[in-house]
């Protein structure tokens, strides 16, 4: 086995050290399963490094780290080494104070939808404001275009709001559109999938390896929503030698902290801030408001404006809880002061 293979690269470490470089493939409790230039193994963090020191990074999913190996049992984790990209969730047990890291060290992210009543534009804005923020590079699929006569349209509604994204329109049944794919599914290249279960992500891992490397499993017609199979935290390295982290934590991926991701996803929107009459313009009724002008004048499009607000009050929401709900509040307050002046007005 070479590492280099799995996608480590010399530049990762630093120093010269006789610890073992490895990359995460499972994580379980407090045990992970490795793999390094001696093979797979499991390994345990050692606690020097780890518990006893509150600056240290504990490893997840596709993380590449030092290893002290060991023939005849666990290895020990000495270090994580530095990510080029992560996805992160508020940590659930922590009462949404804590990051919780859930893979690390993936190339792409295939965001993606079926083009039938799991189409949603703004679930796809969400997934590319997270993607960008995780440091990858976003990729937009929309899966099953056999069920649709115009796929051109959704083809172009979504290249309207994903700047500077490749986006594709495939079919597994008919095989439209899987050769464009087959550039991100090369040898140390890491992916992962962001979509609802049923839209097809087992499906095209499948036909593009040309064999059932994957569990696919019928949807319920009635509703167009895939059936759970079971899934693992894993990192799986397919016979071409692409790899793919599965992991459940991805359903639940939250706006952490996504200011640069909003950045990127929303350029169209960020553009017109910081340009309004009033410095603390709420860009709902003010004088001299640019966004809301922005938006008369056809420049912006409103929904692309309540996107951007919505994601960015949520992940406000989860770093400082608090002040977002009396920011909230207040906001809510102005707005039905202002609906009532109006109708008073009218009267
Ligand atoms: N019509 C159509 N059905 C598809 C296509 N790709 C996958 N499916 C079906 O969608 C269902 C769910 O697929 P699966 O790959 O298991 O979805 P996953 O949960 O995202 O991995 C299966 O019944 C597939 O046969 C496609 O391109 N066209
Ligand atoms: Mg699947």
């Amino acid at each position: 086995m070479n590492i280099k293979k799995y996608g480590f690269k010399d530049s990762l470490v630093k120093s010269k050290t006789n610890e073992i470089p490895a990359r995460i493939i499972t994580t379980y409790r407090d045990r992970y399963e490795i793999i390094c230039d001696k093979g797979k193994g499991f390994a345990k963090l050692k606690t020097g490094s780890y518990y006893n020191n509150p600056n240290s990074i504990y490893p997840t999913i596709g993380d590449f780290v030092l290893i002290d190996w060991n023939d005849n049992g666990d290895s020990r984790i000495i270090e994580t080494l530095k990510r080029e990209s992560s996805f992160s969730r508020v940590d659930p047990s922590s009462d949404r104070q804590h990051e919780q890291l859930i893979a690390a060290n993936f190339d792409y992210v295939f965001i993606m939808q079926s083009l039938n009543s799991n189409y949603n534009l703004q679930r796809i804005e969400r997934y590319l404001t997270l993607s960008w923020q995780s440091g990858a590079i976003p990729v937009i699929i929309l899966t099953k275009c056999d069920l649709v006569e115009n796929y051109e349209k959704y083809l172009l509604e979504v290249e309207s709001i994903a700047i500077g994204v490749n986006v594709y329109a495939i079919s597994c049944k008919t095989g439209y559109g899987i050769e464009n794919l087959k550039r991100y599914f090369k040898q140390g290249n890491t992916l992962v999938f962001l979509g609802s279960s049923g839209v097809g992500k087992s499906t095209l891992v499948n036909t593009l390896i040309g064999t059932k490397i994957m569990q696919t499993s019928e949807i319920r017609e009635d509703d167009s929503r895939g059936r759970h199979t079971t899934t693992n935290r894993q990192l799986i390295m397919l016979p071409n030698g692409t790899m793919i982290i599965d992991t459940p934590g991805m359903r639940e991926l939250g706006m952490w902290d996504v200011s640069e991701g909003l950045d990127k996803t929303f350029q169209d929107v960020e553009k017109h801030l910081g340009k309004c009459k009033f410095s603390d313009c709420s860009h709902i009724n003010e004088l001299g408001c640019r966004i809301l002008e922005a938006i008369e004048q056809g420049e912006l499009s409103r929904d692309r404006f309540s996107s951007y607000m919505k994601l960015r009050n949520e992940a406000k929401y989860n770093n400082d809880s608090e002040n977002y709900l009396k920011e909230k509040n207040k906001k809510f307050k102005e707005i039905s002061k202002y609906n009532k002046n109006n109708k008073t007005n009218k009267n």
